[in-house]
C-alpha cells in the first residue's frame, strides 16, 4: 500500500472522463488500498482514481471521524441510477483544490449501483454527507470538479489563483488525449 501524489487543478488530467473497470482483480484491489492510504493521508473523507493520476471508474470514501473506527467504502464503476427531487446544500471542498471550499447544491438523496472490491453488485440508498461525497466522487469520474457548480466568476477567480500557484511550482508535464477531455474549464 502506499501514499500516492494527488493532482491539482489545473492538471489537465482531472478533466478526462474515466474508463470503467473491465474486471475486479487484485491490481484494482492494490488501487483502491493506495487510494484509501492516501485520502486516509490527506486527510479527506473521499477520493477518486483520476485524483491521483489513474482514469479508472473507482471511488473510495470513509466519512468516520478521527477518533471512530475506519469504514472504508469502495465504489467500483458506479452508477447513480435514482436521485431525489429534494435538494441538499453543503460546503464542499476538495483535494485537487486545497483549501477552496463552496456551497454546492445537489439532490439530497441518490440510490447508486456499484461492485464492491469482491467484485459482487451493490445497490445503496444515500442521504446527507454520503449523498453529497459520492456525487462529488462521480463528478470526478466524469472529469467534473465541484467548482464546476459555482459562479463563473468565484470559479475564473479559483483557477486563476490555482494556475498562478502553478506556474511557480510546476509538476511534470501530463499529456491529455484531446478525445477525453470532459469539457474546458
Ligand atoms: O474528492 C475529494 O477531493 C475529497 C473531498 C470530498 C468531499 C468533501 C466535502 C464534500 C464533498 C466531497 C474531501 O475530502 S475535502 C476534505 C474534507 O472534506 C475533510 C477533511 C478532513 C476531515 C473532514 C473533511
Ligand atoms: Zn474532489
Amino acid at each position: 500500500m502506499a501514499i500516492r501524489p494527488i493532482l491539482v487543478i489545473p492538471d489537465p488530467r482531472l478533466k478526462l472522463v474515466s474508463e470503467p473497470v473491465a474486471a475486479v482483480d487484485d491490481s484494482i484491489r492494490a488501487l483502491a488500498d493506495d487510494m484509501l492510504d492516501t485520502m486516509y493521508d490527506a486527510p479527506g473523507i473521499g477520493l477518486a482514481a483520476i485524483q491521483i493520476g489513474v482514469a479508472q471508474r473507482v471511488l473510495v470514501i470513509d466519512l468516520a471521524k478521527q477518533d471512530e473506527e475506519k469504514q472504508p467504502m469502495v465504489f467500483i464503476n458506479p452508477e447513480i441510477v435514482w436521485s431525489s427531487e429534494e435538494r441538499a446544500v453543503y460546503d464542499e471542498g476538495c483535494l485537487s483544490i486545497p483549501e477552496y471550499y463552496e456551497e454546492v447544491e445537489r439532490p439530497a438523496r441518490v440510490r447508486v449501483r456499484f461492485l464492491d472490491r469482491d467484485g459482487k453488485p451493490q445497490e445503496i440508498e444515500a442521504d446527507g454527507l454520503l449523498a453529497t461525497c459520492i456525487q462529488h466522487e462521480m463528478d470526478h469520474l466524469n472529469g467534473v470538479v465541484f467548482i464546476d457548480h459555482i459562479s463563473r466568476l468565484k470559479r475564473e477567480r479559483c483557477i486563476k489563483k490555482f494556475a498562478k500557484a502553478a506556474k511557480f511550482a510546476p509538476s511534470a508535464p501530463a499529456h491529455t488525449p484531446p478525445d477525453r477531455v470532459a469539457h474546458e474549464l
